[in-house]
């Protein structure tokens, strides 16, 4: 199978670590959705990276569908429980972690316009989802909520987020104060699917 994506992209790096996590052997295809020669649109009308390919050719976007798409082919460990509540939930701590990353994404788009043009207001409104999602992130650690030895996808998702802050300096001391999630982060980034998956320095 084929995944097509860039080594910058938070969410494509999520789903790189999930196959590496389950073993799955694939082909990365590098395509940068940003550049005017990128053939994503051909595979995903969004234009958006992560797309997968499979081998008898279908086509699966985005991040959480391709999750659910490789869970399908039951191939261990699982990544979601089986339980319908308790998937429910791996996923919404997924689609928090994501929405950090969305959140993260705006704020640096934002910040590569002309400084007179950017906006202080939206700038404060990204800043403060993702404040406000790590906090609910220490929580739910502190709640015992994330499944983190091994870690299921909402662990995952998490550790993708963190990533993605640290490597563009999004809110720097986001540390501070949040002992639990320094600590699952930093065992995260030792397993060898995220060690392979760290983006290129800038
Ligand atoms: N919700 C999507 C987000 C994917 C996404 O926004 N990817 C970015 C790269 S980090 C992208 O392809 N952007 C290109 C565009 O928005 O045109 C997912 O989880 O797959």
């Amino acid at each position: 199978m084929k995944l097509i994506g860039s080594y910058t992209s938070p969410y494509v790096r999520k789903i790189s670590v999930v196959l590496l996590e389950k073993g799955i052997a694939f082909e990365f295809v590098n395509d940068t959705p940003w550049e005017e020669a990128t053939q994503v649109p051909d595979y995903n009308p969004l234009g958006k990276v992560p797309t997968l390919v499979t081998d008898d050719g279908s086509i699966w976007f985005d991040s959480p569908v391709i999750v659910g798409y490789l869970e399908l082919l039951d191939i261990a460990p699982a990544l979601v429980p089986r339980e319908l509540k308790l998937a429910l939930w791996e996923r919404q701590v997924e689609a928090l972690a994501d929405g950090i990353l969305d959140a993260a994404v705006l704020l640096v788009r934002e910040r590569q316009r002309p400084a007179q043009q950017q906006s202080e207001a939206f700038l404060l409104r990204q800043r403060q989802k993702i404040a406000r999602g790590l906090d609910w992130l220490e929580q739910q650690i502190n709640d015992q909520n994330i499944e983190s030895e091994p870690p299921r996808l909402g662990a995952i998702a998490l550790g993708c987020a963190i990533g993605y802050l640290n490597f563009r300096r999004i809110a720097p001391g986001w540390c501070a104060e949040r002992p639990l999630l320094v600590r699952l982060a930093g065992k995260l980034f030792e397993r060898e699917s995220f060690a392979r998956t760290e983006p290129p320095m800038p």
